[in-house]
Formats: C-alpha cells, structure tokens, sequence
C-alpha cells in the first residue's frame, strides 16, 4: 500500500484506554504518562508523515466521531485491561475508512496474541523499533524517520515533567508482574538513545526516569546512567528528577547519597504490602529486606521525597489486616500516603495469573476489562459483599478525608528540615491531589459520557458494562462483535473457550 504522491499519509497513534474510575474526561495531572505512543511516533519521517497522537488516559475518551475517518493508518497501544477498547476504537476507524490500516503492539498482543492477529492487519510482538518494518511494509522504507527520536513535540503540554527511559524490563521476577509474564531481558538503553531522550526534553522543572528499574542489576551501568541524568541536571536543563527503584537499592547507603549528589529528589519503590506473608507470596524478596518507614527516613535525610505504591490481596488478607495498615499510614507522620494504592490483579501472562486459574479463585463472568486493579475479580477470603463495601475506604480513602488532610500536614511539617521548600510544599499537596475530591472536565461528549456510567460496586460480579460497550453510532452487523467483551471466566469461573483461543500463540508477522 504504498503511498507515493505528494499527499503527507496521516496517522493516529492510540493509547487505548479504559479508566477505572469510569471516567471519560481527561487525566492530565498523573505522572507517569504512557509514553510509547510519541516514541512509536518518532519513527516516522516527518517530511512524509502527518503524525497525531491521541492518549486516552492524557486526552481522555476517544468520542471525536469526526476524526474516525482522518487517519490513513492506526497504530494501537495500550495496557493488557483495555485490549476490548481497542477493538471497539478499531471498529470505528474501519467503519469510517474501510481502507485504513490498523496495528497493534505492547500488552495486549503479547497476552492475546491469536486474537489480536484476527481483528489487527499488523501485530507487533517486539519494542517499539519493530514500528519501522511495518511502516517500510506499508508506506516503503523512505517512510521511516532518519533518526528516530521520541516525537516530544507532540506530547506537550507537558505539566512541567519530562519523561526519560534509560532502561527496559525487570531483573526481578515478581509472580504478579506483567513484565515477568513477558520474560523479556532487562536491558539498558545506550548513551545515544539517553541523550537523544534527554536533548528532546529540552529545558523542563523536573525529569521523571520511568524505568520499572532504575537500579537494576550492573552497579557500572547504573552509575552510568545516573551521571548521565545528573550532567544535565548540573547544567541546569531541569531542577529535580525522580525514578523508580526495587527494594534492594536501599541495601547500600551509598546508592541514597548518590543520587541525591545528583539531583534525585524523589523516588519510588513499589512496596507493594508491609505484610512479609504477602510479599514472599508474590516472590517479591527485593521488598522483603526493606522496610518501607527506612526507605521514607533514609530519603528524607537525603532531601529526597518517598513514594510507593501498595497492593491489598483479599484472598489472603482480611479487612482487619488491610485496614489496620492504612491506619498505621494514616497516623505516622515519618510515612507519605502511598501514590498508588490498588488490589492485586492476576494479570494475563503472569504466574499469579496461573496459580488463579489452577486454584479456581477467580470470579464466575469476569471480563478482561475488568482487570483493572480497582475491584474484585477473586473470590476473597471474606464474603464478597463485606470485601467490596470496604474497597473504597481503601481504595479512595472514602470517609476519611480529614484524616488524609491532617496526615499531609504533618508528615509536610515532619520533615520540613530536610525537605527544600518545594518538596515539602509537594508533600502536602500530593495527597490531597490523589485522595481529595475529583472533579473530570473534558469535553461535552466526554462529561456526558463520565455521567452515563452507572456506580461503581468493586466487584466484577456485579459491576455493569461500561458506557463504553454500547456504540457512539449506527454500526454494520459484522461491527457487533468488536462490542462485546472479552470474557476471561465463564459462569463456572473456568476460562472462556474464547478467552484461551485468544491467548494461543501465533507466529509474529512484524
Ligand atoms: C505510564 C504508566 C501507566 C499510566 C498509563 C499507561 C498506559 N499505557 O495507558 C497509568 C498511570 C494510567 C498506568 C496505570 C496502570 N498501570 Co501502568 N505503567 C506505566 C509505566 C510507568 C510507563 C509506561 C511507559 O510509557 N513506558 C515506556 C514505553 C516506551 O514503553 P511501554 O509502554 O512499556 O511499551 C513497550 C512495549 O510494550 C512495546 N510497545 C508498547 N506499545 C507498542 C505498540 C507498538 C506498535 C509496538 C511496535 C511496540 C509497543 O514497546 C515498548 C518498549 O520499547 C509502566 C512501567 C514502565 N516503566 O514501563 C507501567 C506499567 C505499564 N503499568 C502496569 C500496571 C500493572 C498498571 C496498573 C494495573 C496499576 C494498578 N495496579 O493500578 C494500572 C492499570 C489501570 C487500568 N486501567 O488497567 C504494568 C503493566 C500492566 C499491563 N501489562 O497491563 C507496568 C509495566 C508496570 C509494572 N512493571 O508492573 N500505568
Ligand atoms: S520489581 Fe517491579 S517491575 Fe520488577 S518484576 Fe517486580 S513488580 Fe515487576
């Protein structure tokens, strides 16, 4: 399908997207932000290409009917919960122009590979480079960018955060991880690929590093990187910048100091539980040996902020023991509020996801979009409705918001010593951004689409179809398919004929 002519080729990259909260508005202030769609974007030749993206966690709900018939070719990407959004955008975009050309990569091919051969003219199972032998197979190799570099141009507004990866994958194994279902090799970028990241930053507040790892395994690598990130910050392109690092980083003090002498002024570690029964169960032995209240003291008196994330496992834990952690948070100053708090999701692919299906845990009627970590989707260790009438106490920290206002002023004032000014005006705004009342403005569409959606129940066993599922417009017959949800369990709770036939392998074509 070669385009020649004078006529740029237009195309749309997608980041679908289903949002837990059921909302269709845009989420503009949450770091991290999907960056795969403006690195995919920067493969194509500019001179040649008429490249838009639109990021449905970033922009919000893709409900522009009118742009359904713009693009010449779609490239999709998108996390493993939202394959069924994708189909349903694919449909849209087919129906529009019958001759558009859709692809697919990331997640979702790699956990539904056969499926995504049916529905996808491409699916890619390899990085982001693998765009360029289908942008040769489609438009012809003149069509590939002369040097790719991550199109930040299109990403903007930035809200004062640049996006930096230096390494790729895991060294960790960890049972519930998607990257540990994937079985790729942690590896590092170059120094080329860094600073060409790093130079399409341009001058910018802060700089997130969005490695799952940023640590890893190869102490000369990772000073390495951290020299590369602090030269720039030296030279003033940026104030500050964060990563994410495993438990293990903490081990040796020295690491702390390092990247404090570096500009590092907050860090992130997914600590997942502060119950060691639930850790060893999720083979998470890097968090074992550090206590997260150390890893808080040991940033702080670094000048560093502490964030972490926190899972709840109701298959092992009861409320009592959920709740009785978060209380401890909420009355410890020493601690931040975690950015992130969900349930274990036994994501398709991953260890967790087999020992669920051997043990019959999973819920009867579960739907692969319902596996977004922000509901039920095992049978708990308590009755389900007790287990979900708790989810957002724990979830949104529901009824407890004074709580949560007096937490962020007293861990701000703990350690004002140690914190510059900024930081600590950061740590209190922080929770009250992430736990405090939530206001989605967007678009018309895209309000009334977030004001459609019936209430949430946290349990997959009773949440309705999302608003999502039922189509913006008339649609041909054959279009139905692409509506209906990807069932995971049948009302047995064993996988789906459907579901397995989707996850089979098939030999890749990019
Ligand atoms: C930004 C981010 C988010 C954002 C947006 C993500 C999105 N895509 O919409 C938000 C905050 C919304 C988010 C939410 C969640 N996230 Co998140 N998130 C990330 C993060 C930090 C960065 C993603 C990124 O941009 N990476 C850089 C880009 C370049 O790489 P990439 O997207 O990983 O893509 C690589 C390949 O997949 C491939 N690729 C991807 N797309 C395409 C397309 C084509 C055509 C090709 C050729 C290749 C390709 O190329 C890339 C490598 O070169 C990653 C961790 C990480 N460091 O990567 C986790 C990560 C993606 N998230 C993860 C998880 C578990 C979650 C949550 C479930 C957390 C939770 N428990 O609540 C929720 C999901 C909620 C839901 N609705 O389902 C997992 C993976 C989950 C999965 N497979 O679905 C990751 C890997 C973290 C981890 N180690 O566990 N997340
Ligand atoms: S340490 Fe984090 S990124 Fe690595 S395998 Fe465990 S959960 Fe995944």
């Amino acid at each position: 399908m070669a385009m020649a002519g004078h006529k740029k080729v237009k195309v749309l990259i997608v980041n679908a997207y289903f949002d837990p909260w059921r909302s269709a508005t845009p989420t503009r202030w949450f770091i991290p932000r999907a960056m795969a769609p403006y690195y995919l974007a920067g493969y194509f030749d500019p001179q040649q290409c008429d490249v838009k993206v639109w990021d449905e966690v970033f922009h919000g709900a893709f409900l522009k009917t009118k742009l359904f018939s713009w693009p010449d070719l779609v490239v999709f990407t998108g996390l493993t919960a939202c394959f069924d959004r994708a189909h349903q955008l694919s449909a849209y975009f087919r129906h529009a122009n019958p001759k558009v050309v859709t692809v697919i990569g990331g997640p979702i091919p790699r956990a539904l590979p056969a499926l995504c051969h049916e529905i996808f003219d491409y699916v890619c199972q390899g990085d982001v480079e693998d765009i360029s032998d289908v942008i040769a197979d489609i438009f012809g190799p003149s069509f590939i960018a002369d040097i790719p570099s991550p199109r930040l141009d299109l990403a903007r507004p930035m809200m004062g955060t640049g996006y930096v990866e230096t390494t790729k994958y895991c060294n960790f194994t960890c049972s519930f991880c998607a990257l540990t279902g994937e079985n790729r090799k942690y590896q590092p970028h170059s120094d080329q690929s860094i600073t060409r990241q790093l130079d399409g930053i341009k001058k910018t507040f802060a700089v997130m590093v969005m490695d799952n790892n940023f640590y890893g395994n190869n102490r000369e690598d990772f000073l390495r990187r951290v020299e590369m990130i602090g030269d720039r910050w030296r030279q003033g392109q940026f104030r500050s910048w964060g990563a994410l690092v495993t438990g293990d980083f903490f081990k040796r003090p020295e690491n702390v100091a390092l990247v404090a002498k570096n500009g590092c002024r907050g860090l992130f570690s997914g600590v997942e539980s502060f119950d060691p029964d639930v850790l060893k169960s999720f083979n998470k032995k890097q968090s074992l040996t550090a206590e997260p209240r150390d890893m808080a003291r040991i940033c702080a008196e670094a000048g560093m902020f502490f964030d972490y994330g926190l899972l709840a496992d109701f298959t092992r834990q009861t409320v009592a023991d959920v709740d009785l952690q978060l209380q401890a948070i909420l009355e410890d100053p020493a601690i931040a509020l975690p950015a992130l708090v969900a349930l274990t999701i036994p994501i398709v692919g991953t260890p967790y996801f087999e020992q669920s299906v051997q043990k019959g845990s999973l819920l009867p009627n579960l739907l692969l979009s319902d596996m977004d970590g922000q509901k039920l989707i095992e049978w708990p260790k308590e009755p389900l409705e007790t287990v979900a009438a708790y989810i957002p106490r724990y979830l949104k920290l529901k009824g407890q918001k004074l709580a949560v206002a007096k937490h962020a002023a007293r861990h701000a004032w703990h350690w004002r010593k140690h914190l510059a000014c900024d930081m600590t005006a950061l740590s209190l705004v922080l929770p009250l951004q992430r736990f405090g009342l939530q206001i989605g403005f967007g678009s018309l569409r895209q309000m009334r689409q977030s004001f459609r959606e019936p209430p949430l129940t946290y349990c997959a066993t009773t949440d309705h179809l999302r608003a999502a599922y039922t189509p913006l417009m008339r649609l041909p017959a054959a279009a139905e398919k692409c509506f209906k949800p990807l069932r995971v369990t049948n009302d047995r709770g064993q996988l789906t004929e459907t579901f397995q036939k989707a996850r089979s392998r098939v030999a890749a074509t990019a």
